[in-house]
């Protein structure tokens, strides 16, 4: 490494606490090119947080909330052109163009090294420069793996002490030469001399790049959610998709939740749906009132890394599973009392809002937070707000994106084991969609390729968790699309070699599940009522898992294996056989349709698509035209 030029920084006078040269001298060149005003080295601390809190509230970035409602709670409003994340201007700069497939925006490694060295040069002049160092995953666990991310985002400081195990601890288990992923994060917003700073800066200009190889992460423009909290989507999706590949384990865009019988078998599933469509309410779920004694329990709600250990007493492989955050980024609108308690009770305090109206006594409100709305809010953007006014101008009080950052330990449904460095055995895995029509409410797989076809063909109706038009049906591989860190097809080809593995050893692979909620009526209404009763579906997986080899609870078809009306749980819930047949049925001419854009979907990727899956495709072309 070049000795950096200290221009702009008097000396790198890192605590003694960091034991790294390497990281020390990391820190010292990218000072040497940011040229901040103020280096700080986080260690973690509650004293730390609150400091930035205040100092955030007195530049105008936060609000503080009415103590006696939300107690230690705080309110922040972005730009408004800086809302959610930006997959346009999101990059994987691998050495080969094939490497990042055709799902991934390219640009070759030296040519994004020149337009970032412009960018980055100066452009934290007038700001501080935090380190924050992060652990994705327990402190030490085998399974988990170390960043650090350096930010001029006070912002980005605070939600990662939430969203992470940060701080000085991770400096120890870093010692003299452990490895880190690198992540430099900027908004692009350099203060001259005197210059009056803004509420939310940030960049018109936006890269949130990644270089698989080095395992670097740069991130310039935007202060929101994934593009600017390095370890969520960039880290722990898109690099660590990567380093799964590279070492024999997957990171997927999964939520991890532990469903327990009344009579104590408890199993952990895993579960993929595309951003904002219900993940943090199915890892939080509360079984409706009749499943007596049926306790559903988080792990995480969004990211899953899962690596197989070997049994030393069998030499069975199983996957293990761990949540390698330590808090959730959820969408507020649409979540309340009703649809999400556990959720609701986990924001009482300590939370971090984003996007989100203020109430005239100090409380946040967003759309579908209570039926009615209050008389009179300021909207996230700062503007008054009434019930007339929306109805009027059609005004959203709180951004569609808007989100809260919680500690995962204020969840009271909280897993025991959701900390332990081993993980969990995973039972299942559940891939699902947002669609209105086509797809059944829940299929199994038959074998391991059938459920990498289901999950590979995968499609969803946009939603507001990215910058593009919503509701429109994208095919979405695993709920991956925008965080496979390689090639999907090549991602494919891996989910069939661990299945492989995993056969080799005569363990028993995880069932896979096709579900979707969100099939409507013909007046676009959903007919199924999700949330709670999404227990009755886990129920009969649970049934299907624990009861593998008898067929004694539903029914064979084209796809796979779905439950008859008989085969669920109907206990406290109103639903006919009508209602069931809308969203079990399989329409042969819509299917026809679908596998045609499956089709269009395997002939983009065709570069290294494991011809299973194109075979698989063919014989349900062949089975619906007979
Ligand atoms: O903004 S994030 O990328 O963190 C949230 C999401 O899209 O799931
Ligand atoms: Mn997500």
């Amino acid at each position: 490494m070049n000795q950096p030029t200290m221009k702009g920084v008097a000396a790198i006078n890192a605590p003694a606490f960091v034991q790294q040269q390497k990281l020390i001298n990391w820190v010292a060149e990218v000072a040497a090119l940011t040229k901040p005003a103020e280096i700080v080295w986080c260690d973690g601390s509650q004293e730390e947080y609150d400091r930035l809190c205040a100092a955030m509230v007195a530049a105008g970035t936060m609000k503080k909330l009415n103590p006696a409602k939300r107690p230690n709670s705080f309110l922040a409003c972005s730009d408004p052109s800086d809302v959610a994340r930006v997959e346009d201007r999101t990059f994987i700069c691998s050495a080969n163009k094939d490497d990042a497939g055709p799902t991934n925006n390219w640009m070759a490694p030296a040519e994004m090294r020149t337009t970032l060295s412009g960018l980055f040069d100066g452009c934290m002049q007038g700001r501080t420069m935090y380190v924050v160092p992060f652990s994705m995953g327990p402190l030490g666990s085998p399974i988990a793996h170390i960043g650090v991310e350096l930010t001029d985002s006070p912002y980005v400081v605070v939600n990662m002490r939430i969203m992470t195990r940060m701080g000085r601890a991770v400096y120890d288990v870093l010692g003299t030469d452990g490895a880190f992923v690198p992540c430099v994060h900027s908004v692009g917003a350099p203060l001259a001399a005197g210059q009056q700073d803004v509420a939310w800066p940030c960049n018109k200009t936006k890269y949130i790049v990644h270089f698989p190889e080095s395992r670097e992460i740069w991130s310039y423009g935007s202060g929101y959610g994934g593009n600017a909290l390095l370890g969520k989507k960039c880290f722990a999706l898109r690099i660590a998709s990567t380093m799964g590949r590279d070492q024999g384990w997957l990171a997927e865009h999964m939520l991890i939740l532990g469903v327990e019988s009344p009579t104590g078998n408890k199993h952990y599933v895993a579960a993929a749906f595309p951003s904002a469509c219900g993940k943090t309410n199915f890892a939080m779920l509360i079984p409706p009132a009749s499943f007596k004694g049926w306790k559903v329990t988080t792990i995480g709600d969004d990211i899953a890394w899962i690596k197989p250990q070997v049994d030393e007493k069998t030499g069975d492989v199983r996957l293990y599973a761990i949540n390698p955050e330590a808090g959730y980024f959820g969408v507020a609108p649409g979540t309340n009392e009703k649809t999400n308690f556990n959720c609701m009770a986990s924001m009482r305090e300590n939370t971090i809002f984003t996007n989100v109206a203020l109430t005239d006594d100090g409380d946040v409100w967003w759309e579908g937070l209570s039926k009615e709305a209050p008389a009179h809010l300021i909207d996230w953007q700062g503007r008054d707000w009434t019930p007339a006014i929306a109805k009027e101008t059609g005004a959203k009080a709180a951004h569609p994106n808007s989100r809260f950052t919680v500690a995962a330990t204020q969840n009271p449904v909280i897993d025991a084991a959701w900390d332990d460095p081993a993980g969990v055995p995973i039972s299942a895995f559940i891939f699902g969609g947002r669609r209105s029509t086509t797809v059944p409410l829940v299929t199994e797989a038959r074998n391991w390729v059938e459920g990498v076809y289901m999950a590979a063909t995968m499609g969803s109706e946009t939603t507001a968790a990215a910058v593009g038009q919503m509701g429109v049906v994208r095919r979405d591989p695993f709920a991956m699309l925008p965080f496979t860190g390689y090639n999907v097809s090549d991602y494919f080809q891996h989910w069939l070699d661990m299945g492989k593995k995993i056969a080799a050893s005569s363990a028993q692979l995880p069932n896979i599940y096709c579900v979707n909620w969100f099939r409507t009526d013909a007046d676009g209404k959903f007919v199924w009522p999700g949330f709670g009763d999404n227990m009755r579906v886990l129920k009969w997986m649970l049934d299907r898992i624990e009861n593998r080899d008898s067929a004694s609870s539903g029914i064979e078809h084209i796809f796979g294996i779905s439950p008859q009306f008989s085969d669920l749980e109907w206990d406290g819930l109103d639903f006919t056989q009508a209602q069931f047949d809308t969203i079990i049925s399989i329409d042969r001419n819509a299917w026809l349709e679908e596998l045609k854009l499956h089709a269009e979907l395997f002939e983009k990727l065709q570069h290294h698509l494991p011809p299973e899956l194109d075979a698989n495709r063919v014989a349900l072309e062949k089975g619906l035209s007979a």
